[in-house]
Protein backbone atom coordinates (compact mmCIF):
# COMPACT_ATOMS: atom_id res chain seq x y z
CA UNK A 1 0.00 0.00 0.00
CA UNK A 2 1.66 2.64 -1.38
CA UNK A 3 2.36 5.62 1.30
CA UNK A 4 2.78 8.35 -0.79
CA UNK A 5 -0.30 11.31 0.20
CA UNK A 6 -0.26 10.81 4.44
CA UNK A 7 3.30 10.13 4.87
CA UNK A 8 3.08 12.69 8.48
CA UNK A 9 0.88 9.98 9.61
CA UNK A 10 3.14 7.13 9.66
CA UNK A 11 0.95 4.90 12.03
CA UNK A 12 -2.72 3.66 12.19
CA UNK A 13 -4.10 6.24 14.59
CA UNK A 14 -4.43 4.27 17.90
CA UNK A 15 -6.51 4.77 21.07
CA UNK A 16 -4.93 6.93 23.53
CA UNK A 17 -7.28 7.41 26.40
CA UNK A 18 -9.08 10.70 27.28
CA UNK A 19 -6.14 11.97 29.09
CA UNK A 20 -3.79 11.40 25.83
CA UNK A 21 -2.92 15.32 24.87
CA UNK A 22 -1.54 13.74 21.24
CA UNK A 23 -4.11 15.35 18.42
CA UNK A 24 -3.50 11.79 16.66
CA UNK A 25 -4.62 9.65 18.72
CA UNK A 26 -8.78 8.53 19.68
CA UNK A 27 -9.86 9.71 23.41
CA UNK A 28 -13.40 7.77 23.31
CA UNK A 29 -13.21 5.37 20.50
CA UNK A 30 -12.39 2.37 20.75
CA UNK A 31 -13.70 -0.75 18.40
CA UNK A 32 -13.85 -3.22 20.56
CA UNK A 33 -14.83 -2.09 23.47
CA UNK A 34 -18.38 -3.57 24.62
CA UNK A 35 -21.31 -1.07 24.96
CA UNK A 36 -24.80 -3.06 26.41
CA UNK A 37 -22.57 -6.56 25.18
CA UNK A 38 -21.52 -5.13 21.43
CA UNK A 39 -18.37 -3.65 19.96
CA UNK A 40 -18.65 0.20 19.82
CA UNK A 41 -17.92 -1.06 15.82
CA UNK A 42 -20.58 -2.65 15.65
CA UNK A 43 -22.98 -0.38 16.87
CA UNK A 44 -21.98 2.62 14.64
CA UNK A 45 -20.63 1.16 11.50
CA UNK A 46 -18.36 4.32 10.60
CA UNK A 47 -17.60 5.11 7.12
CA UNK A 48 -15.53 7.81 5.43
CA UNK A 49 -17.56 9.41 2.16
CA UNK A 50 -15.08 9.71 -0.96
CA UNK A 51 -16.54 12.93 -2.06
CA UNK A 52 -15.71 15.76 0.34
CA UNK A 53 -12.83 14.19 1.75
CA UNK A 54 -10.96 13.00 -2.29
CA UNK A 55 -13.00 14.16 -4.47
CA UNK A 56 -13.35 17.97 -3.37
CA UNK A 57 -10.57 20.48 -2.78
CA UNK A 58 -12.45 23.26 -1.19
CA UNK A 59 -13.98 25.22 -3.86
CA UNK A 60 -17.05 27.21 -3.20
CA UNK A 61 -18.82 29.72 -5.14
CA UNK A 62 -16.83 32.75 -4.27
CA UNK A 63 -13.42 31.03 -4.94
CA UNK A 64 -10.76 28.07 -6.20
CA UNK A 65 -9.79 25.14 -4.45
CA UNK A 66 -7.99 25.88 -1.30
CA UNK A 67 -7.02 22.44 0.58
CA UNK A 68 -3.32 20.57 0.10
CA UNK A 69 -4.98 17.77 -2.32
CA UNK A 70 -2.30 16.47 -5.28
CA UNK A 71 -4.14 13.20 -6.31
CA UNK A 72 -6.72 16.40 -7.50
CA UNK A 73 -3.62 18.21 -9.32
CA UNK A 74 -2.56 15.06 -11.66
CA UNK A 75 -3.92 15.98 -15.42
CA UNK A 76 -4.73 12.74 -17.19
CA UNK A 77 -8.18 11.88 -15.99
CA UNK A 78 -7.85 8.22 -15.39
CA UNK A 79 -4.50 8.42 -12.80
CA UNK A 80 -6.46 10.76 -11.33
CA UNK A 81 -8.78 8.77 -10.60
CA UNK A 82 -6.49 5.98 -9.62
CA UNK A 83 -4.48 8.62 -7.49
CA UNK A 84 -7.40 9.80 -5.79
CA UNK A 85 -8.38 5.81 -4.68
CA UNK A 86 -4.89 5.34 -3.53
CA UNK A 87 -5.25 8.51 -1.61
CA UNK A 88 -8.98 7.16 -0.02
CA UNK A 89 -7.30 3.51 0.99
CA UNK A 90 -4.43 5.14 2.74
CA UNK A 91 -6.20 6.91 4.43
CA UNK A 92 -9.37 4.76 5.67
CA UNK A 93 -6.23 2.15 6.45
CA UNK A 94 -4.51 4.57 8.54
CA UNK A 95 -8.10 5.82 10.38
CA UNK A 96 -9.02 2.39 10.67
CA UNK A 97 -12.64 2.55 9.89
CA UNK A 98 -14.50 -0.09 8.43
CA UNK A 99 -16.45 1.42 5.76
CA UNK A 100 -16.80 4.02 2.61
CA UNK A 101 -19.08 5.47 0.63
CA UNK A 102 -19.26 6.73 -3.14
CA UNK A 103 -20.90 8.06 -5.81
CA UNK A 104 -20.07 6.90 -9.27
CA UNK A 105 -19.17 10.39 -10.57
CA UNK A 106 -16.54 9.84 -7.54
CA UNK A 107 -14.52 7.65 -8.75
CA UNK A 108 -14.55 7.54 -12.66
CA UNK A 109 -13.91 10.42 -14.85
CA UNK A 110 -16.99 11.04 -17.10
CA UNK A 111 -14.97 10.64 -20.32
CA UNK A 112 -17.56 11.28 -23.64
CA UNK A 113 -20.62 9.59 -23.54
CA UNK A 114 -22.17 6.42 -21.36
CA UNK A 115 -20.13 3.58 -22.74
CA UNK A 116 -17.48 5.82 -21.35
CA UNK A 117 -18.57 5.93 -18.24
CA UNK A 118 -19.35 3.21 -17.48
CA UNK A 119 -16.01 1.49 -18.86
CA UNK A 120 -14.08 3.81 -16.58
CA UNK A 121 -16.34 3.61 -13.73
CA UNK A 122 -15.56 -0.87 -14.49
CA UNK A 123 -12.44 -0.54 -14.29
CA UNK A 124 -12.22 2.03 -11.11
CA UNK A 125 -14.37 -0.35 -9.24
CA UNK A 126 -12.42 -3.84 -10.01
CA UNK A 127 -9.52 -0.93 -8.41
CA UNK A 128 -11.50 -0.55 -5.36
CA UNK A 129 -12.41 -4.06 -5.68
CA UNK A 130 -8.27 -4.97 -4.85
CA UNK A 131 -8.05 -2.02 -2.07
CA UNK A 132 -11.01 -3.28 -0.38
CA UNK A 133 -9.35 -6.67 -0.35
CA UNK A 134 -6.16 -5.50 0.67
CA UNK A 135 -7.41 -3.48 3.19
CA UNK A 136 -10.45 -5.15 4.62
CA UNK A 137 -12.46 -1.96 4.53
CA UNK A 138 -15.79 -2.77 2.64
CA UNK A 139 -18.42 -0.63 0.75
CA UNK A 140 -21.48 1.10 3.22
CA UNK A 141 -22.96 2.15 0.48
CA UNK A 142 -23.10 3.48 -3.47
CA UNK A 143 -24.90 5.89 -5.05
CA UNK A 144 -25.05 7.37 -8.48
CA UNK A 145 -24.81 11.07 -9.23
CA UNK A 146 -27.17 12.39 -10.43
CA UNK A 147 -27.06 16.55 -10.37
CA UNK A 148 -23.73 17.27 -10.95
CA UNK A 149 -23.92 17.41 -15.34
CA UNK A 150 -25.80 20.16 -16.85
CA UNK A 151 -28.24 17.37 -18.06
CA UNK A 152 -29.73 17.32 -14.82
CA UNK A 153 -30.38 20.87 -14.42
CA UNK A 154 -33.85 20.02 -15.03
CA UNK A 155 -33.78 17.29 -12.26
CA UNK A 156 -33.51 13.05 -13.36
CA UNK A 157 -36.09 11.44 -13.00
CA UNK A 158 -38.60 14.02 -12.31
CA UNK A 159 -37.02 16.03 -15.42
CA UNK A 160 -39.80 17.19 -18.07
CA UNK A 161 -37.37 15.61 -20.53
CA UNK A 162 -38.03 11.19 -20.09
CA UNK A 163 -34.63 10.96 -22.19
CA UNK A 164 -33.06 12.21 -19.09
CA UNK A 165 -34.83 9.76 -16.92
CA UNK A 166 -33.82 7.44 -19.22
CA UNK A 167 -30.09 8.61 -18.50
CA UNK A 168 -30.78 8.10 -15.22
CA UNK A 169 -32.25 5.16 -15.11
CA UNK A 170 -28.75 3.75 -17.24
CA UNK A 171 -26.57 5.33 -14.58
CA UNK A 172 -28.30 4.10 -11.68
CA UNK A 173 -28.87 0.36 -12.83
CA UNK A 174 -25.09 0.17 -13.73
CA UNK A 175 -24.30 1.74 -9.84
CA UNK A 176 -26.72 -0.50 -8.31
CA UNK A 177 -24.94 -3.52 -9.77
CA UNK A 178 -21.35 -2.18 -9.23
CA UNK A 179 -22.56 -1.32 -5.33
CA UNK A 180 -23.40 -5.26 -5.49
CA UNK A 181 -20.53 -6.40 -7.44
CA UNK A 182 -18.17 -4.52 -4.03
CA UNK A 183 -20.40 -6.20 -1.61
CA UNK A 184 -22.01 -2.79 -0.74
CA UNK A 185 -24.70 -3.02 2.04
CA UNK A 186 -26.86 -0.39 0.95
CA UNK A 187 -27.53 1.90 -2.13
CA UNK A 188 -28.46 5.20 -1.48
CA UNK A 189 -30.92 7.65 -4.21
CA UNK A 190 -30.88 11.14 -2.62
CA UNK A 191 -33.05 13.07 -5.04
CA UNK A 192 -29.99 15.93 -5.64
CA UNK A 193 -32.22 18.18 -8.22
CA UNK A 194 -35.92 15.86 -7.93
CA UNK A 195 -37.92 19.44 -6.69
CA UNK A 196 -38.64 22.52 -8.24
CA UNK A 197 -37.02 26.07 -8.57
CA UNK A 198 -40.61 27.56 -9.88
CA UNK A 199 -43.74 26.46 -9.88
CA UNK A 200 -44.10 28.65 -12.63
CA UNK A 201 -42.63 25.69 -15.03
CA UNK A 202 -43.44 22.54 -12.79
CA UNK A 203 -46.22 19.37 -13.53
CA UNK A 204 -46.15 18.47 -9.72
CA UNK A 205 -48.46 16.07 -10.34
CA UNK A 206 -46.21 14.48 -13.32
CA UNK A 207 -43.05 14.43 -11.53
CA UNK A 208 -44.29 12.56 -8.82
CA UNK A 209 -45.54 9.97 -11.08
CA UNK A 210 -42.22 10.16 -12.22
CA UNK A 211 -40.54 9.57 -9.32
CA UNK A 212 -42.13 6.72 -8.19
CA UNK A 213 -42.16 4.90 -11.42
CA UNK A 214 -38.43 5.82 -11.10
CA UNK A 215 -38.08 4.37 -7.47
CA UNK A 216 -40.44 1.32 -8.35
CA UNK A 217 -38.16 0.32 -11.61
CA UNK A 218 -34.90 0.54 -8.82
CA UNK A 219 -36.71 -1.93 -6.64
CA UNK A 220 -37.53 -4.58 -9.47
CA UNK A 221 -34.04 -3.89 -10.72
CA UNK A 222 -32.78 -4.43 -7.03
CA UNK A 223 -34.98 -8.18 -6.89
CA UNK A 224 -34.14 -8.89 -10.81
CA UNK A 225 -30.25 -8.90 -9.86
CA UNK A 226 -30.44 -10.31 -6.71
CA UNK A 227 -29.11 -7.17 -4.37
CA UNK A 228 -29.41 -8.40 -1.01
CA UNK A 229 -28.36 -4.80 0.42
CA UNK A 230 -30.81 -2.02 1.78
CA UNK A 231 -32.40 0.85 -0.60
CA UNK A 232 -32.44 3.67 0.97
CA UNK A 233 -33.58 7.09 0.16
CA UNK A 234 -32.11 10.55 1.94
CA UNK A 235 -34.32 13.01 2.10
CA UNK A 236 -33.83 16.77 2.76
CA UNK A 237 -36.07 19.60 2.22
CA UNK A 238 -34.29 22.12 0.18
CA UNK A 239 -30.54 23.29 -1.96
CA UNK A 240 -30.23 22.96 -4.58
CA UNK A 241 -33.74 23.20 -5.22
CA UNK A 242 -35.74 26.31 -3.74
CA UNK A 243 -38.49 22.82 -2.75
CA UNK A 244 -37.48 18.96 -2.93
CA UNK A 245 -39.40 16.25 -2.81
CA UNK A 246 -37.84 13.79 -0.35
CA UNK A 247 -38.55 16.66 2.40
CA UNK A 248 -37.75 14.61 5.56
CA UNK A 249 -38.62 11.19 6.77
CA UNK A 250 -42.04 11.41 7.28
CA UNK A 251 -43.25 12.65 3.54
CA UNK A 252 -41.04 9.83 2.32
CA UNK A 253 -42.64 7.55 4.23
CA UNK A 254 -45.99 8.57 2.74
CA UNK A 255 -45.00 8.90 -0.65
CA UNK A 256 -43.49 5.47 -0.55
CA UNK A 257 -47.26 4.30 0.75
CA UNK A 258 -48.94 6.48 -1.45
CA UNK A 259 -47.34 4.83 -4.07
CA UNK A 260 -47.00 1.21 -2.95
CA UNK A 261 -43.52 1.05 -2.00
CA UNK A 262 -43.48 0.95 1.07
CA UNK A 263 -41.01 -1.91 2.68
CA UNK A 264 -38.89 -1.89 -0.07
CA UNK A 265 -36.80 1.54 0.56
CA UNK A 266 -35.53 2.83 4.53
CA UNK A 267 -33.90 6.45 5.44
CA UNK A 268 -30.99 7.04 5.41
CA UNK A 269 -31.17 10.49 7.52
CA UNK A 270 -28.89 12.84 7.46
CA UNK A 271 -27.92 15.39 10.77
CA UNK A 272 -27.58 18.45 8.44
CA UNK A 273 -30.70 17.68 6.63
CA UNK A 274 -33.08 17.40 9.54
CA UNK A 275 -32.29 20.44 10.92
CA UNK A 276 -32.48 22.31 7.10
CA UNK A 277 -36.51 20.65 7.26
CA UNK A 278 -36.75 22.57 10.63
CA UNK A 279 -36.45 19.18 13.14
CA UNK A 280 -33.93 17.95 15.07
CA UNK A 281 -31.85 15.02 14.02
CA UNK A 282 -33.60 13.27 16.92
CA UNK A 283 -37.02 14.00 15.77
CA UNK A 284 -36.03 12.26 11.85
CA UNK A 285 -34.23 9.42 13.75
CA UNK A 286 -37.65 8.68 16.13
CA UNK A 287 -39.71 9.25 13.65
CA UNK A 288 -37.77 6.70 11.18
CA UNK A 289 -37.59 4.27 14.26
CA UNK A 290 -40.79 4.22 14.44
CA UNK A 291 -42.16 3.39 11.43
CA UNK A 292 -39.81 0.40 10.16
CA UNK A 293 -37.94 3.38 8.14
CA UNK A 294 -34.71 3.29 9.68
CA UNK A 295 -32.16 2.63 7.39
CA UNK A 296 -28.65 4.75 7.96
CA UNK A 297 -27.62 7.95 9.12
CA UNK A 298 -25.10 10.55 7.02
CA UNK A 299 -22.97 12.13 10.14
CA UNK A 300 -22.56 15.85 10.18
CA UNK A 301 -24.03 19.28 11.79
CA UNK A 302 -25.34 22.13 10.36
CA UNK A 303 -24.89 25.73 11.99
CA UNK A 304 -26.85 27.32 14.35
CA UNK A 305 -26.62 30.92 12.87
CA UNK A 306 -27.14 29.64 9.70
CA UNK A 307 -29.51 28.11 7.39
CA UNK A 308 -27.55 26.25 5.11
CA UNK A 309 -26.07 22.90 4.28
CA UNK A 310 -22.48 23.06 6.08
CA UNK A 311 -21.66 19.66 5.95
CA UNK A 312 -19.74 19.86 9.25
CA UNK A 313 -18.00 16.99 10.96
CA UNK A 314 -20.64 16.13 14.19
CA UNK A 315 -18.97 17.49 17.05
CA UNK A 316 -21.59 18.06 19.67
CA UNK A 317 -22.57 14.55 22.58
CA UNK A 318 -25.46 16.36 23.40
CA UNK A 319 -26.60 16.42 20.08
CA UNK A 320 -25.95 12.62 18.98
CA UNK A 321 -27.02 11.46 22.08
CA UNK A 322 -31.00 11.03 21.97
CA UNK A 323 -30.90 10.39 18.25
CA UNK A 324 -28.11 7.10 19.32
CA UNK A 325 -30.67 6.40 22.38
CA UNK A 326 -33.27 5.73 19.22
CA UNK A 327 -30.82 3.63 17.39
CA UNK A 328 -30.08 1.31 20.96
CA UNK A 329 -33.60 1.10 21.53
CA UNK A 330 -34.25 -0.04 17.34
CA UNK A 331 -32.34 -2.54 18.27
CA UNK A 332 -28.88 -0.94 16.14
CA UNK A 333 -28.62 0.83 12.76
CA UNK A 334 -27.45 -2.81 10.49
CA UNK A 335 -27.37 -2.76 7.81
CA UNK A 336 -26.95 0.96 7.72
CA UNK A 337 -23.94 2.84 9.45
CA UNK A 338 -22.52 6.38 10.34
CA UNK A 339 -21.17 7.80 7.17
CA UNK A 340 -19.20 10.59 7.59
CA UNK A 341 -20.81 13.12 5.10
CA UNK A 342 -19.20 16.28 6.30
CA UNK A 343 -16.03 18.52 4.67
CA UNK A 344 -13.69 20.35 5.98
CA UNK A 345 -13.72 24.27 6.37
CA UNK A 346 -12.15 25.61 3.27
CA UNK A 347 -9.34 26.88 5.61
CA UNK A 348 -8.26 23.90 7.21
CA UNK A 349 -6.00 23.18 4.20
CA UNK A 350 -3.53 20.82 5.55
CA UNK A 351 -3.64 17.25 4.83
CA UNK A 352 -4.15 16.49 8.66
CA UNK A 353 -7.22 18.14 8.86
CA UNK A 354 -8.90 14.93 7.38
CA UNK A 355 -7.22 13.32 9.84
CA UNK A 356 -8.36 15.35 13.30
CA UNK A 357 -11.90 16.38 11.49
CA UNK A 358 -12.58 12.77 11.20
CA UNK A 359 -10.78 11.91 15.11
CA UNK A 360 -13.76 14.71 16.63
CA UNK A 361 -16.35 12.89 14.67
CA UNK A 362 -15.40 9.27 15.93
CA UNK A 363 -15.12 10.38 19.57
CA UNK A 364 -18.28 12.72 19.47
CA UNK A 365 -20.28 9.65 18.05
CA UNK A 366 -18.60 7.14 20.67
CA UNK A 367 -19.06 9.43 23.59
CA UNK A 368 -22.82 10.02 22.54
CA UNK A 369 -23.06 6.08 22.41
CA UNK A 370 -21.59 5.32 25.98
CA UNK A 371 -24.32 8.44 27.05
CA UNK A 372 -26.89 6.80 25.18
CA UNK A 373 -26.30 3.05 26.28
CA UNK A 374 -26.20 4.77 30.07
CA UNK A 375 -29.39 6.11 29.00
CA UNK A 376 -31.03 3.21 27.97
CA UNK A 377 -29.17 0.82 31.18
CA UNK A 378 -30.69 3.97 33.58
CA UNK A 379 -34.11 3.01 32.23
CA UNK A 380 -35.75 6.54 33.73
CA UNK A 381 -36.84 8.17 30.34
CA UNK A 382 -38.69 4.88 29.05
CA UNK A 383 -40.11 3.99 32.70
CA UNK A 384 -41.52 7.73 32.55
CA UNK A 385 -43.13 7.35 28.72
CA UNK A 386 -44.53 3.88 29.58
CA UNK A 387 -45.88 5.36 32.78
CA UNK A 388 -47.45 8.20 30.75
CA UNK A 389 -48.93 6.69 28.31
CA UNK A 390 -50.43 3.75 30.89
CA UNK A 391 -54.16 4.39 30.43
CA UNK A 392 -53.60 3.18 26.96
CA UNK A 393 -52.92 -0.11 28.21
CA UNK A 394 -55.70 -0.22 30.67
CA UNK A 395 -59.26 -1.10 29.45
CA UNK A 396 -60.62 2.47 28.35
CA UNK A 397 -57.65 2.84 25.94
CA UNK A 398 -57.52 -0.82 24.96
CA UNK A 399 -60.97 -0.58 23.64
CA UNK A 400 -61.09 2.84 22.08
CA UNK A 401 -58.10 1.24 19.81
CA UNK A 402 -59.91 -2.10 19.00
CA UNK A 403 -62.58 -0.06 17.73
CA UNK A 404 -65.31 -1.25 20.04
CA UNK A 405 -66.22 2.11 21.45
CA UNK A 406 -68.21 4.93 19.13
CA UNK A 407 -68.37 9.20 19.53
CA UNK A 408 -71.61 7.98 21.32
CA UNK A 409 -70.28 5.59 23.64
CA UNK A 410 -67.39 7.84 24.60
CA UNK A 411 -69.77 10.57 25.15
CA UNK A 412 -72.13 8.59 27.56
CA UNK A 413 -68.73 8.10 29.71
CA UNK A 414 -67.94 11.12 30.46
CA UNK A 415 -71.21 12.84 30.84
CA UNK A 416 -72.25 9.80 33.53
CA UNK A 417 -68.97 10.82 34.99
CA UNK A 418 -67.30 7.77 34.28
CA UNK A 419 -64.77 9.19 32.77
CA UNK A 420 -62.94 12.32 34.31
CA UNK A 421 -59.74 13.11 33.30
CA UNK A 422 -56.57 14.41 36.05
CA UNK A 423 -53.93 16.38 34.41
CA UNK A 424 -50.00 15.12 34.63
CA UNK A 425 -47.03 17.11 34.93
CA UNK A 426 -45.26 16.20 31.22
CA UNK A 427 -41.84 16.46 33.86
CA UNK A 428 -40.13 18.03 30.79
CA UNK A 429 -36.89 19.42 32.91
CA UNK A 430 -36.66 16.98 35.26
CA UNK A 431 -36.39 14.60 32.33
CA UNK A 432 -33.72 17.19 30.58
CA UNK A 433 -31.88 16.94 33.55
CA UNK A 434 -31.67 13.29 33.43
CA UNK A 435 -30.08 13.08 30.17
CA UNK A 436 -27.36 15.47 31.52
CA UNK A 437 -26.80 13.13 34.26
CA UNK A 438 -25.63 10.92 32.24
CA UNK A 439 -23.74 13.60 29.98
CA UNK A 440 -21.83 14.55 33.09
CA UNK A 441 -21.48 11.10 34.46
CA UNK A 442 -20.56 8.93 31.52
CA UNK A 443 -17.86 12.09 30.97
CA UNK A 444 -16.16 11.99 34.02
CA UNK A 445 -15.72 8.02 33.71
CA UNK A 446 -15.26 7.63 30.34
C1 LIG B 1 -26.23 16.21 -0.34
C2 LIG B 1 -25.89 14.91 0.27
C3 LIG B 1 -25.36 13.90 -0.67
C4 LIG B 1 -25.85 12.53 -0.46
C5 LIG B 1 -25.40 11.53 -1.48
O1 LIG B 1 -26.66 17.14 0.57
O2 LIG B 1 -26.00 14.73 1.46
O3 LIG B 1 -23.98 13.96 -0.61
O4 LIG B 1 -25.47 12.04 0.80
O5 LIG B 1 -25.70 11.91 -2.77
CO1 LIG C 1 -25.79 13.04 2.63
Amino acid sequence: MGEAFFSAVTEPIRYGGPDSTNPLEFKVWQPDRLVLGKPMVEWLRPGVCFWHSFAWDGRDMFGIGTLDRPWLAVTDEMAGARARLAAAFEFFAKLGTPYYCFHDRDVAPEGEGYAQFRANLDALADEAAGYQERTGVRLLWGTANLFTHPRYQGGASTNPDPEVFAYAAAQVKHMLEVTQRLGGQNYVLWGGREGYDTLLNTDLRREREQLARFLAMVAEHKAKIGFTGQLLIEPKPMEPTKHQYDYDTQSVHGFLARHGLEGQYRANIEANHATLAGHSFHHEVAYAAANGMLGSIDANRGDPQNGWDTDQFPNSVEDLALPLYEIIRAGGIAPGGFNFDAKLRRQSVDRSDLFHAHIGGLDTLAMALLVAADLVERGDLAANTQARYAGWDGELGRSILAGSLSLADLEAKVASGEVSPVRQSGGQERLENVVNRSIWSVGRKA
